[in-house]
């Protein structure tokens, strides 16, 4: 899919119900995000306070309910090479589709924030993809590195060399991640291994369209957290409606889905009632 001409969408989610959501509405592909879980489950910030069990179990959970593939955010692989190897296993018997892991250095800071930031070395993260690597039993696996050099402040000229390393590492797909997108563009405008995909996280830089990512060289965008943000305020408004009018029904000044349709949704048709 990444390797297909057609920019591979792939929208966030955190739990199994929006990654039932994404797929229902034709995305190509999920992202299970750890700013996501660690928002969504525990109600705590991304900085690696939630355990990778947790979102290796809303892993499994969510794989189970979809059918398009699903990318695990396996964040910084929660520890040396070992740890890597483990996180690789355990995802994938979990079933989903795709690995990512990312050169932060553990424990490690969402890429929305500014202090604490630091990167592994690239040696440790080459050790970190080749035992991921080598721990994947089915070579269909996708493994995805993730260099935040740019997020740090390292610069593009690192984010190339380094994902050049990765990708020497086992890596099969490359996510190129900065707060804007200059950077982005310009690590696109000097990649020259033509045959690695590369993905976008375009949080940053949201105006800017798939056809413009797609132009600049990116395979894949993923719009990591729009659909959260968007059930944050959603929910802040009707509660903050429900409590004023003192009503359930005050909810419905919002949009609102149906019970039944929310039957539908996790598809209650299958079911033998
Ligand atoms: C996530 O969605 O958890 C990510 C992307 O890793 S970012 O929030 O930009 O770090
Ligand atoms: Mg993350």
């Amino acid at each position: 899919m990444l390797s297909a001409p057609a920019l591979t969408q792939i929208a966030g989610a955190h739990d199994a119900l929006s990654a039932r959501l994404i797929d229902q509405a034709g995305f190509d592909a999920v992202w299970l995000s750890s700013f996501g879980v660690s928002t969504s489950l525990r109600a705590m910030p991304d900085i690696n306070l939630l355990a990778q069990s947790e979102l290796c179990s809303v892993a499994r959970y969510a794989v189970a309910r979809i059918k398009c593939p699903l990318i695990a955010d396996c964040e910084d692989g929660y520890g040396d090479m070992n740890n890597a190897a483990h996180v690789a296993r355990e995802f994938e018997r979990a079933g989903v589709a795709a690995i990512s892991l990312d050169d932060n250095l553990y424990p490690k800071r969402n890429s929305f924030h500014d202090v604490g930031r630091a990167l592994v070395s690239t040696d440790l993260m080459q050790a970190k993809l080749s035992a991921a690597r080598r721990a994947l039993d089915l070579a269909e696996t996708v493994l995805i590195a993730r260099t935040e050099a740019m997020v740090s402040g390292a610069g593009v000229d690192e984010a190339i060399s380094r994902s050049e390393a990765y990708v020497a590492a086992g890596a099969d797909a490359l996510i190129v991640h900065a707060r804007e997108w200059a950077p982005v563009r310009d690590f696109l405008s000097k990649w020259t291994l033509s045959s690695i995909p590369l993905i976008a996280i375009p949080t940053g830089y949201e105006n800017v369209p798939d056809a413009e990512l797609t132009a600049a060289g990116c395979s894949g965008a993923v719009y990591a957290n729009q659909c959260l943000r968007v059930a944050i305020a959603s929910m802040r408004q009707s509660l903050e409606d429900m409590r004023k009018w003192g009503a359930a029904g005050a909810a419905r000044r919002n949009a609102i889905v149906e019970m039944a349709e929310v039957h539908r949704i996790v598809g209650i048709d299958d079911y033998q009632l």
